[in-house]
């Protein structure tokens, strides 16, 4: 049986989650508290670097999202989350990343900047940026680079139906408006999505996390 090390409110373990549930594969859940869990040696031995998502699968650990998605779809590749045509597969390649790297931490940083300082307008432009990349790569398909659903929009269909949560709406992305609507309609985003009280929760800690981030690092400072 393969398990899964995850907790609700990681917006990272939740790709490999959905993947889990949209795949049918069954799995045994293991949740991890970010408070320690992840620094016990148990764990460490699986990730030396302490983050979730892993899976442990026939004795065989995968950690790192993407890799772990790769690997779903290699093992159990029905139904394809994957396409096969060269521009279909460089989309969802190109969605994965650009979410990872261009999206993700300025949808973060919507938490805990402060909305009166010039840096979060920049942060708005650079998210518009995205979405403006988004919508050329949706065009006019129902999902990145597929009929069907991909690791694209599991990926970035944990983030995007965020925004608006964040204050960040999707009014001038009326396509990608649909397109996060329609995942949301989906029973394994049903099933992961948080509470109002676990995603007032999530921002608390997340602020809590930048707050010693920046303490640990003025530390770092005085003692060079
Ligand atoms: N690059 C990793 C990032 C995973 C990650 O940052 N996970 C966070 C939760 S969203 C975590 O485990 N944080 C706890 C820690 O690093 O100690 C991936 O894609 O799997």
């Amino acid at each position: 049986m393969l398990t899964f090390y995850y907790n609700r409110q990681s917006p990272i373990a939740r790709r490999v989650w959905l993947a889990l549930l949209e795949k049918g594969i069954a799995f045994e859940s293991v949740v991890l508290k970010l408070d320690d869990d992840q620094f016990q040696p148990d764990f460490l031995e699986i990730n030396p670097f302490h983050h979730i998502p892993v899976i442990v699968d026939d004795g065989f650990s995968v950690l790192e999202s993407i890799a772990i998605l790769d690997y779903l779809e290699s093992k159990y590749p029905t139904p394809a989350l994957l396409p096969t045509e060269p521009q279909a597969l460089a989309t969802v390649r190109m969605i994965q990343m650009v979410t990872t790297n261009e999206l993700f931490p300025k949808a973060i940083s919507l938490i805990y900047e402060n909305e009166d300082l010039p840096k979060f307008v920049k942060i708005k432009e650079h998210i518009d940026k995205v979405l403006h990349f988004f919508t050329k790569a949706l065009g006019d398909r129902p999902f990145f680079g597929s009929e069907q659903l991909t690791l694209a929009d599991i990926v970035a269909g944990t983030i995007v139906p965020f925004l608006p949560k964040l204050g960040f709406f999707l009014s001038n992305y009326p396509k990608l408006n649909d397109w996060s609507e329609r995942l949301m309609q989906r029973p394994a985003w049903q099933k992961t999505a948080l509470s109002a009280e676990e995603f007032a929760e999530f921002k608390r800690r997340v602020r809590v996390l930048v707050k010693l981030h920046k303490r640990e690092n003025s530390w770092g400072k005085q003692a060079n």
